[in-house]
Parts: C-alpha cells; structure tokens; sequence
C-alpha cells in the first residue's frame, strides 16, 4: 500500500555526540513520516560489518565501521508515501560537500566520513536494515491522527487502496 512503505534512518556517532538527535528526528517528525521504532544502540563491529556488507571492497570500509562503533546510535522507522526516495531527499547528497542548504547533511555536515544520519537508499535495503535492526516486536503499529491532515486521499489515510475508488474526499 501506497503510504506504508517503511525505511530505516540512524543517527550516527557523531550526530548522537553533537547533540543533533533532536534535530533530526525534528525533520522527519515535521515532513509527516510515521515513526514505527527507535532506539539508542551501541553496534557491534560483527553488527557494523553486516549492516554495511555491499561496501565491504571500499577502501573506507574499515574507517566507516569503526566510526559507526565510535559511540551510539539512534536507530528508527519511518514509515510514509515514497519515504525511501523523499528520506534520500531530506539527507542528499552522500558527500556533505555537495549537499544543498536544507538537507541534513547540507545543514549539519562538512565531510563524508561524518555525515551524522544514515537512511536507506532503496526499498530492498530498507528491509533488510529494518529486520537487521529492528525485531518485530519492537516495531509497532497504529493509527496516527496526524495522517488524515497529511494525505489528502481516503486511501492514504486508511491504507486501503479500495477505499478511493468509492469514497469521495472526506476532511476530517
Ligand atoms: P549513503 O550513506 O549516502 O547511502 P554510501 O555510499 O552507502 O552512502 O556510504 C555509506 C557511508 O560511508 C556514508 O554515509 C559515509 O559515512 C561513508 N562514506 C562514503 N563514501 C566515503 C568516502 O569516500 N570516505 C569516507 N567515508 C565514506
Ligand atoms: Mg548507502
């Protein structure tokens, strides 16, 4: 369903330790994406490794996950319509340097190595970072009230796709 696709945002060492939690979170808490799980975790290097395996033959491999170990993380949920692409948005580019004013890491981050945010870049990484994360009882579930400001169709707002094709627009 169009609305409940879900990603995986961590606040990284170094954003924990500036004291920006808030202030990410505040991004993704004023865009309207659902907050499902999170978390302050310190990540194992095993952990770290696993999380990061497709960058295993990059040469800041080994920097990246000692840096990821440096301290903890604030791991979360999000979910929302094409919340994997507009997260991407929210935090763009990889390398701060070429971030827009804006974006967290044009806003908070001057190199790449210490970019304080991380977020899934596709809907199959966003799975498997969830399930690495998150077990499915610390996810949960509900009916948020700001959802019918949110989206304007009945179907975002139910999360039944049916539910547009015979109801017409109803505020609350
Ligand atoms: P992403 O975080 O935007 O998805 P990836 O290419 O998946 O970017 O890289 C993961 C993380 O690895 C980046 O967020 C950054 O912290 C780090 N990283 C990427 N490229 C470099 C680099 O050239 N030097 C040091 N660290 C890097
Ligand atoms: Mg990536």
């Amino acid at each position: 369903m169009a609305n409940s696709e879900h990603t995986f945002v961590a606040i990284k060492p170094d954003g924990v330790q500036r004291n920006l939690v808030g202030e990410t979170i505040k991004h993704f808490e004023q865009k309207g994406f659902c907050l499902i799980a999170m978390k302050l975790i310190q990540a194992s290097e095993d952990f770290l490794k696993e999380h990061y395996i497709d960058l295993k033959d990059h040469p800041f491999f080994a920097s990246l996950v000692k840096y990821m170990q440096s301290g903890p993380v604030v791991a979360m949920v999000r979910k929302g319509l094409n919340v994997v692409k507009t997260g991407q948005v929210m935090l763009r580019e990889t390398n701060s340097a070429d971030s827009k004013p804006g974006t967290i890491h044009g806003d908070f981050c001057i190199q790449v190595g210490r970019n304080i945010i991380h977020g899934s870049d596709s809907v199959e990484s966003a799975e498997k970072e969830i399930d690495l994360w998150f077990q499915p009882e610390e996810r949960v579930d509900y009916k948020s009230c700001a959802q019918n400001w949110i989206y304007e169709c009945q179907v975002m707002r139910e999360q039944t796709s049916v539910l547009c094709l015979f109801h017409s627009l109803s505020y609350p």
